[in-house]
């Protein structure tokens, strides 16, 4: 767990830093599931550094397959042993997942904490969990991850203890656990539930406003575009997965025009989908929203790996045409005159900002604008007289551009968004007019 000082709860949590060795075993794609066989030693660094521990070595090899028993080779083994006495090291994790059984193979090898990078991402998250929906998914992934682990854990003892008459001890005591663990499981589901329930009424009150929602690899630089744009507060950090929650707010650009903007969880190569699983309701505002804003860290070693890595996470929760602005920030950091005509060629509708920056942050908020006005359009409605204050917005700022009386209505013509148009329809008994000029 990481020192962090919670400015949300106002404390803060300090645990003895661990001394971490790192291992990464480099596969071919096909045995990490196509999600991307390399190990990334200096990601899983700043993962390491984030929960908390000094990384005091590293070790990597390359192999056709994982070693059944170890992941490691024996030599590999054998070097690693000695990486960990002579770094005095308290832990060692690898970049790779382990199966539970490889996992206890090095803890008795090494005789030392071993964690994988699905614990060690699960860890992190448990510790910037600070809401209680965030808190409730983390623990939702932890008891799903360990449940069939549980399982293996628990037959590898009934083999060990073997043969007929010897089963029910360990039998039972598996199925206690499994129905305590299926029983908390159900309890998660169940609190997740009626915390989206209020959320659904929730968003239910913001009236159809335009949702735009800001996605990206984690560390790119959400939360200080967010803050840029809506001064939430929101807490920044030069460390991974700083947000877990879903932030929204409302921005109003001038009388007429305004939008949600939402600040959510950063993705990360090979998310472990237990977590991308539990956290679908903090990710249904990503899902719901009208507009991703995809952040990219320009800075950062390979930034198009990062959008890729974003891309694959993002397939199993909004659909592949969902509308989209690129927005490569932290240019800053970068030659920005060399990077924005690379990028600018492959992605040529994207925006080039630094959030840092007050500017930053006005062009991304003017290039959300640019989609939200970009189906603007000028329609004629039918308005009920008994009605026409719905009308007063558009007086103010001279969208009126027509109006005619009859009877007991009002023939307006009006240049209007989509969104405002389903709101007249919807909420205040406009009817469109057939022959509207388009
Ligand atoms: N130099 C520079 N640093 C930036 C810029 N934007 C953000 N940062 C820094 O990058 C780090 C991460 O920023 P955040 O806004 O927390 O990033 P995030 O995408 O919300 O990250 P997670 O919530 O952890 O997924 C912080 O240290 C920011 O100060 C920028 O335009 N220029
Ligand atoms: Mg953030």
């Amino acid at each position: 767990m990481s020192p962090r000082n919670d400015q949300q709860q106002g404390f803060t949590t300090e645990r003895p830093r661990e001394r971490a060795v790192l291992v990464g075993v480099h596969l071919p794609d096909a045995w990490a599931g196509g999600m991307g066989g390399e190990a990334d030693l200096d990601e899983l660094d700043r993962l390491a550094e984030t929960a908390g521990a000094d990384v005091v070595g590293r070790v990597e090899q390359r192999r056709p397959r994982p070693a059944p028993r170890t992941f490691v080779g024996k030599g590999k083994l054998e070097e690693l042993q000695e990486l960990v006495a002579d770094t005095e090291a308290t832990l060692v994790i690898f970049d790779n997942d382990l199966s539970p059984a490889q996992g206890r193979n090095l803890e008795k090898a090494l005789d030392i904490n071993i964690l994988d990078r699905t614990e060690l991402i699960l860890d992190i998250f448990a510790d910037h969990a600070s809401t209680r929906q965030a808190r409730l998914q983390v623990e939702l992934a932890q008891l799903q991850y360990l449940l069939p682990r549980l399982t293996r854990l628990w037959s590898h003892l009934e083999r060990q203890a073997g043969g007929i008459g010897t089963r029910g001890p360990g039998e039972t005591q598996l199925e206690t656990d499994r129905r305590l663990l299926g029983k908390r499981i159900a309890v998660l589901r169940r609190q997740l539930a009626d915390i989206e329930t209020t959320r659904k009424t929730q968003v239910r009150g913001r009236d159809g406003t335009f949702r735009a929602a800001l996605v990206g690899y984690t560390n790119a630089g959400k939360s200080t575009l967010m803050n840029g744009i809506t001064g939430a507060g929101v807490y920044v950090k030069d460390q991974l997965f700083a947000t877990l929650d879903a932030t929204t707010r409302r921005v109003e650009t001038d009388e007429r025009r305004r939008f949600l903007l939402t600040d959510t969880v950063g993705f990360i190569r090979r998310l472990p989908h237990h977590l991308v699983e539990s956290f679908k309701a903090t990710l249904r505002e990503v899902e719901e929203a009208d507009l991703m804003v995809h952040v990219v860290d320009a800075a950062s070693d390979d930034p198009e790996h990062q959008i890729a890595s974003v891309n694959r996470v993002l397939r199993d929760i909004v659909p592949e045409d969902k509308p989209t602005i690129m927005a490569f920030n932290k240019l800053d950091l970068v030659d920005a005159e060399l990077f924005r005509n690379r990028y600018a060629r492959l992605y040529p509708e994207a925006v080039f900002v630094a959030g840092k920056t007050a500017e930053g942050a006005t062009d991304l908020q003017a290039a959300i604008m640019a989609r939200l006005m970009g189906d603007e359009r000028i329609l004629t409605l039918r308005v009920p007289i008994s009605n026409l204050q719905c009308l007063s917005r558009f007086h103010r700022t001279g969208s009126v551009l027509d109006q005619v009386f009859e009877a007991n209505v009002c023939l307006a013509t009006l240049r209007l968004t989509d969104e405002e148009l389903n709101r007249l329809l919807r909420r205040e008994g406009a009817e469109l007019v057939e022959d509207s000029p388009q």
